[in-house]
């Protein structure tokens, strides 16, 4: 279906990138759950040789994160690891990159354990002073790699900044958007060259799938992603494909109620006097609560807060929540709970760890859609436990 392309959010998370099947006309996009395409004679195919290459599902998939994020070209892999991977691999040994010092544990892991064996050189700057990322960049920096909000500790990075400082000295911008979504910021507009996300979180937003994505507007850029796409053959399967799609069919309507229960939750948690601080970008006492006005359209669904009592009394919080599951994990329809010292973050060496103020007493909520009122009485008897 040809949407025209001022369609708003909904329409296209409904629709981009989607056709009614050619031949029943099925509205859903099937899933061509093949691995390879006949064709007439040598070379003579339909665009499809084989499914690490090209999948009608994945096609489809690829067109829809494309359209949310309002970029040219979308491609998807088998986690959002692989999609970070493969972004990795479009580099050459020795090159530089800049990185937010707060990320996603399992990021900083493949950074520092794995492509720093191969050769990449890393810098951790903290972010929310763009003057880092200008001061940190070399003649070898190939990649500025920005996670907004950070995970866990809900920093913002102003994209534009960053993008204007890298752009003087012609270095791309990759942005983790997994936080936010396309619902609530974007990154493209913004300046970046690469947007990137775990659609596992809240683009799958059921928690049952495990899914990546990329999505740029630059030609040259797509040619060398799906090149390590193909080869190196992170890609996602056929079904897969079809659930994130499925979810993120209400991505729009899921947001809206992650961004207000979460803001009910968080003003809740900062009036506790079990709690002694809380990260959500939304609360005037965020450092950069005027940013994330600024930034994005809600500040999402994600809180950390510190509670009072180290970790025996985290540790009593987690087994407590009857609602809030404690698992790893989040933006799915269902409330989480984790502690990113033991689960999430427990890659991040202990220092690094200190230095961000994850702490014993930090926990991570990835606030669900539930019915507020039975969300914050689970906390309320959780906090009192
Ligand atoms: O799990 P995977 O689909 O490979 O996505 C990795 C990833 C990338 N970026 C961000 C911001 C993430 O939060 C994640 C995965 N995060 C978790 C599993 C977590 O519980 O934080």
């Amino acid at each position: 279906m040809r949407i025209p392309d001022d369609s708003g959010l909904g329409t296209r998370a409904i629709h981009a990138g989607q056709q009614p099947d050619p031949t029943t006309g099925a509205i859903m996009t099937p899933i061509y759950q093949t691995s390879t395409y006949v064709q007439d004679g040598p070379g003579g195919h339909k665009g499809f040789e084989y499914s690490r290459t090209q999948n009608p599902t994945r096609q489809a998939l690829e067109g829809n994160i494309a359209g949310l994020e309002r970029g040219k070209h979308g491609l998807c892999f088998a986690s959002g690891c692989a999609a970070t991977s493969a972004i990795v691999m479009c580099l050459d040994h020795g090159d530089h990159i800049v990185c937010s010092d707060d990320m996603y544990g399992g990021t900083f892991r493949l950074f520092t354990k794995v492509f720093a064996r191969h050769g990449f050189q890393f810098s951790f700057v903290d972010m929310r002073d763009p003057k880092n990322v200008e001061s940190a960049l070399t003649d070898k920096t190939k990649l500025v790699w920005a996670e907004t909000p950070t995970n866990p500790m809900m920093k913002l990075v102003d994209i534009e900044a960053v993008c204007d400082a890298a752009k003087k000295k012609g270095v791309p911008v990759a942005v983790d958007n997994t936080f936010a979504t396309p619902a609530l910021q974007s990154p493209l507009a913004l300046g970046a060259d690469l947007v990137v996300h775990s659609t596992t979180k809240y683009l799958g937003g059921h928690s049952d799938v495990v899914g990546g994505a990329i999505v740029t507007n630059h030609d040259e850029w797509q040619q060398r992603i799906h090149f390590v796409q193909n080869s190196s053959g992170g890609t996602p399967g056929p079904f897969d494909c079809f659930l994130t799609m499925r979810g993120i069919k209400t991505l729009h309507v899921r947001m809206d109620r992650h961004c207000d229960n979460a803001q009910a939750i968080a003003e809740q948690l900062a009036a506790h006097d079990q709690v002694e601080k809380v990260y959500y970008p939304g609360l005037e006492s965020h450092p950069q609560y005027a940013l994330a006005q600024k930034q994005m359209k809600k500040p999402g669904g994600m809180i950390s807060f510190v509670v009072k009592g180290g970790l025996d009394k985290a540790t009593r919080l987690l087994k407590a929540t009857r609602i809030f599951a404690c698992a790893e994990s989040l933006g799915g329809v269902e409330s989480l709970i984790e502690h990113p010292a033991i689960m999430t973050h427990a890659s991040v060496p202990p220092e690094n760890r200190k230095a961000l103020g994850i702490d014993d007493g930090l926990i991570r909520l990835s606030v669900g859609i539930e019915d507020l009122a039975d969300l914050q009485a689970d906390l309320k008897q959780a906090l009192a436990a």
